[in-house]
């Protein structure tokens, strides 16, 4: 089976990245193919300064390598690297009905917050999601909760677009974890942690154990004293226990049984303790990569090489079924 999937390069990887998408990849690249494109043509529609963007594009290629990501047995490279990308979400703009990019969510969310800056790419940002996806004859994406309608528009422009001109594409599938799908922001467990919502709003992957404890210490908790999950009158500590338990690997049943008769400080303590010594090897390989962005950009040049065939292969049967010479 064919994986791909992508994160923007808009900042620090955060745990929620990690449990919702990152870790799924992790274990699939054991056994399958898996394509992992920094998806930097996502990332400029919102504003962005452009120096931060080029260091934004090596960090995430370094945190990919320091998070386990193997070069060697998954293809990681940067999309805008790839014209064929773009290419094909043009192609595929003139199929892509309006209405339906009109409801998707996330458009709906960052057109409010970005109001002054409404771009038709932040309208078409889907199209070359799909387009990424397609592109590769993916077979399965795994991504956070928050994709899943992406994921579905993407089918309906495969399934318009075979209609239309024949089949061309493969149906892709979104992977979404049974738990850690939707991780909240630590400073408001109403929002989903996102790298734009500001450093309160999430955990760095590669916080060093001061920052651990500082954010986690002060993360948003709920009135009351028990450490129960229940996300809809306690979403702060509900959302700490889910942390907990992915990076434990107990249950939340057990972890309620072990908190039972201790308050939230107590909890907090031993997460900041979990914390630290999970995401202490990240944070060691990240610092070792730092210094050698000549080998990151050689590995990213090299894997570019590998992406290029499998979508010049693609385009050349969409560009002959759609009629183009
Ligand atoms: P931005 O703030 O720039 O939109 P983000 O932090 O929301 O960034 P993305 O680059 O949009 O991250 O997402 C990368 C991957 O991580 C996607 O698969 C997405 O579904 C997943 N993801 C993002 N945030 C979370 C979260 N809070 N919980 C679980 N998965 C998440
Ligand atoms: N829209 C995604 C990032 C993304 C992506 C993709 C994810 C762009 N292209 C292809 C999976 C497959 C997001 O996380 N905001």
């Amino acid at each position: 089976m064919r994986i791909l999937s992508g994160i923007q390069p808009t900042g620090e990887l955060h745990i929620g990245n990690y449990l919702g998408a990152i870790k799924q990849w992790l274990e699939l690249q054991k056994n399958h193919e898996c394509v992992f494109p920094i998806v930097d043509l996502h990332a400029i529609t919102v504003p962005y300064n452009p120096k931060d963007l080029q260091k934004n594009i090596i960090e995430t290629a370094i945190s990919y390598l320091a998070l386990g990501l193997d070069p060697e047995k998954s293809i990681i490279f940067v999309q805008s690297k790839i014209k064929e990308h773009t290419e094909l979400s043009w192609l595929l703009n003139t199929i892509t009905p309006l209405s339906e990019l009109e409801r998707m969510t996330q458009y709906k969310e960052k057109s409010r917050q970005f109001k002054k800056n409404l771009n038709a790419g932040l309208l078409n940002y889907p199209i070359l999601m799909a387009a990424d996806i397609l592109l590769y004859q993916t077979d399965l994406v795994p991504v956070g909760k928050d994709q899943e309608q992406h994921l579905e528009l993407t089918r309906v422009i495969a399934k318009k677009f075979n209609n239309r001109f024949g089949k061309t594409f493969k149906d892709p599938k979104a992977l979404i974890p049974k738990e850690g799908a939707k991780i909240m922001a630590l400073n408001n467990p109403k929002k989903k942690m996102s790298k734009s919502l500001g450093p309160q709003a999430y955990l760095s992957l590669f916080a060093d154990p001061k920052e651990i404890q500082k954010k986690i210490m002060s993360a948003v908790t709920d009135p009351g004293k028990t450490i129960k999950y229940d996300p809809k009158k306690k979403p702060g500590i509900s959302n700490l226990l889910i942390i907990f338990s992915l990076f434990s690997s107990k249950s939340i049943k057990e972890l309620e049984k072990k908190f039972k008769n201790k308050g939230y400080a107590e909890f907090k303590k031993e997460l900041v303790n979990l914390l630290i010594l999970k995401l202490e090897p990240f944070r060691r390989k990240k610092k070792g990569l730092e210094s050698r962005e000549v080998y990151v950009r050689e590995i990213l040049f090299q894997n570019t090489k590998k992406a290029q065939v499998l979508a010049s292969s693609t385009m050349e049967e969409v560009r002959k079924n759609m009629g183009l010479i």
